[in-house]
């Protein structure tokens, strides 16, 4: 044992194991975000037509995300998911609609179209389109192709080295003393 070279470099290691340690759990919670839509405003009338496409076309969802529809009167508003963007655009019933503080996970690729059907708060602009990876390919071959599970086991891989080598560090540390 080199003694004090020896300990430097542990505490070295320590020092770059306290700046990595958080910053990969800052990762692991990127991997999957909750989006409330209209952030503050919620879900609601908007105050123009293209609030909620402004609001969507400000974020970059991946699969994995979720989007939460927030309103606080429950009769108030509603959520229902229609099937295409002809029937988006029609302010199409939905058939079945959703209450307050509802939840979706997005699972693929792809539009999903969500629309409020209480009175004409659709046609108001309380509907929001959310697109999953990018509307076209050429542009798709830019983007690094969203694949949340293959993200999870990486950063997974990747703390498990990190608790491997701190156990092998308080182990060297307990012999030293
Ligand atoms: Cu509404």
């Amino acid at each position: 044992m080199g003694g004090r070279k020896d300990m430097n470099m542990m505490i070295a290691c320590l020092v770059v194991m306290a700046v990595a340690c958080p910053s990969l759990l800052n990762l692991k919670g990127a991997t999957a975000v909750e989006y409330v839509v209209g952030d503050s405003l919620g879900w609601t009338v908007p105050p123009n037509t293209s609030f909620y496409s402004d609001w969507a076309a400000s974020k970059t969802f991946q699969i994995g995300d979720t989007v939460v529809f927030n309103w606080t009167e429950t009769w108030e508003h509603n959520v229902g998911e229609v099937a295409s963007k002809e029937e988006y655009d029609n302010c199409s019933d939905p058939g079945i609609v959703l209450g307050p503080g509802v939840s979706t996970e997005l699972k693929s690729t792809g539009s999903r179209f969500f629309i409020c059907t209480v009175g004409n708060h659709c046609e108001q602009g309380q509907k929001v389109i959310i697109t999953v990876g990018s509307p076209t390919t050429t542009s798709s071959l830019l983007a690094p192709p969203p694949s949340s599970s293959h993200a999870s086991s990486l950063t997974t891989t990747t703390l498990g080295s990190f608790v491997g080598l701190i156990s092998a560090l308080v182990a060297v540390a307990s012999f030293v003393a």
